[in-house]
């Protein structure tokens, strides 16, 4: 256990993206799902930019973990509807008849690492452990599969109990829809400080939600994943039901936040300045908080969403005074997302640098560079008991860029699933990717 007030840092696991990375079209309310559905996608460009970018973290100092992806398909998700046979007849049958199941038994979706789980830091925790509780993520049928595998991954990762608690994922009903961090925003005056704890929920579960876009998150899953990590200053907010209309259909759209500082859209909360008040009173004592909203005239709520402006990394960077901003390409080609970064940039306030990233292919399912990555708090004790091989050293990240250029395809579309050969590529880069992550990664 850790002292409250230990050094610590915040370390990043992010999402490794899987060789079945396609456009499945599964989200609904995710306009970035629903555009690009049935085009054709590039998973060896979308693993090598994600570990581009888990290099560039590691290199900017931050300690950097990798999430694996999960077996895909998950054939005992096709087996219990029914399906039967060898795995190819099953996997045959799927598509045949059920093509919407199939896409979901194949989706890649567990590299967006912010929907794995919610993170309470020991500074903040009840029992002065960090607190991991695997999202349910019952919104969707797709990723509603990941939590059983990503809940033994987090355990693999983070080992000892008596630093870690993991939790499995809430009852997967409705009514407790929880979509992890990506509905999660801790502000501290620094990582190893007591926090506030900002939990973002799209709808009550007991108020029919008759809106067309889906909210994925309820109060009462929020309130939830606070009780059983025993969080300290939890701050519940409303998202604005016209922001998820909007197409965010996750929080981290539209608002991220880090240290003190909070940088959000204008409609991103129901009621912002009560937002404001709420999140000063709990910071009372310990910090101020920096409010950096921007308003719906400097950046209309389209132009938010399709640039993922505040879909950024917002990092501290040792060695440097104020934040940086690690911002999706996007958000360079869109004029008025663009202006707003940069007048960010060169204000005086907590934000001092963006850097821009290419994750397009992530991007196109609606998936930015804060969706790959899962924070974490650490003290020095706990990021030594954490897993060093699922850690990113140079080594691990030259075996896995090799790894991947080796398994994966440059093509797919979701019709080239049903190919029994794709069953065997995608085993064969995961018994290879199981080997490599067993073997010491110094060598
Ligand atoms: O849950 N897309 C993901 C994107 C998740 C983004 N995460 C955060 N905002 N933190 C989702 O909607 C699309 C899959 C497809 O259509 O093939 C998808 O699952």
């Amino acid at each position: 256990m850790s002292g409250v007030g230990a050094p610590a840092v915040e370390a990043n696991l992010d999402g490794l993206v899987g060789p079945t990375h396609n456009y499945a079209g599964l989200s609904p309310g995710n306009l970035a799902s629903q555009t690009h559905f049935g085009a054709l996608s590039n998973p060896r460009a979308a693993v090598l930019q994600g570990l581009a970018k888990m290099k560039l973290l590691a290199d900017l100092g931050v300690p950097q973990f990798v999430l694996p992806p999960h077996d895909r398909p998950d054939f005992a998700f096709l087996r219990s509807l029914g399906f039967g046979g060898s795995d190819a007849q099953v996997n045959e049958a799927a598509w045949k008849t059920a093509p919407l199941l199939a896409g979901a038994a194949w989706s890649a979706s567990a590299m967006w690492a912010a929907n794995a789980a919610t993170v309470t830091p020991s500074a903040d925790s009840a029992d002065g452990r960090v607190h991991l509780s695997a999202a349910n993520l019952v919104a969707n049928l797709h990723r509603s599969l990941e939590h059983p595998q990503t809940a033994a991954q987090l355990r693999t990762i983070f080992p000892d109990e008596s630093h870690f608690a993991v939790h499995d994922a809430l009852p997967s009903q409705p009514h407790l829809g929880d979509e992890g961090a990506a509905n999660h925003v801790r502000l501290c005056a620094e990582h190893g400080a007591p926090g506030v704890n900002l939990f973002a929920y799209g709808r009550d579960a007991y108020v029919p939600w008759t809106h067309p876009f889906p909210a994925r998150q309820t109060r009462e899953a929020s309130e939830a994943v606070a009780r059983r990590h025993g969080a300290h200053r939890p701050v519940f907010l409303r998202q604005n039901p016209a922001a998820i209309a909007a197409g965010a259909f996750h929080n981290d759209v539209v608002c991220v936040g880090a240290r003190t500082c909070l940088f959000y859209h204008q409609t991103a909360f129901e009621d912002p300045a009560a937002m404001r008040d709420k999140v000063r009173r709990a910071a009372d004592g310990l910090f101020e908080p920096q409010f950096v909203e921007v308003s719906e005239a400097e950046l209309p709520l389209a132009d938010a969403i399709a640039s993922y402006l505040f879909n950024s990394m917002l990092i501290e960077v040792p060695g440097e005074d104020r934040l940086v901003l690690i911002a999706p390409m996007d958000v360079a080609e869109n004029p008025l997302a663009h202006a707003v970064a940069e007048r960010i940039a060169a204000s005086n306030g907590p934000i001092g640098r963006v850097q821009y990233v290419d994750v397009r292919e992530s991007m196109r399912n609606g998936g930015g560079p804060a969706c790959l990555r899962l924070r974490v708090v650490l003290t020095p004790a706990q990021l030594t008991a954490a897993n060093p091989g699922y850690r990113l050293t140079d080594a691990l990240h030259r075996r896995l860029t090799a790894w991947a250029e080796h398994h994966y395809r440059d093509r797919l579309t979701p019709a080239d699933l049903i190919d029994p050969a794709m069953i065997r590529e995608s085993r064969e880069a995961m018994n290879a990717l199981d080997d490599l992550l067993s073997r010491p990664a110094s060598t």
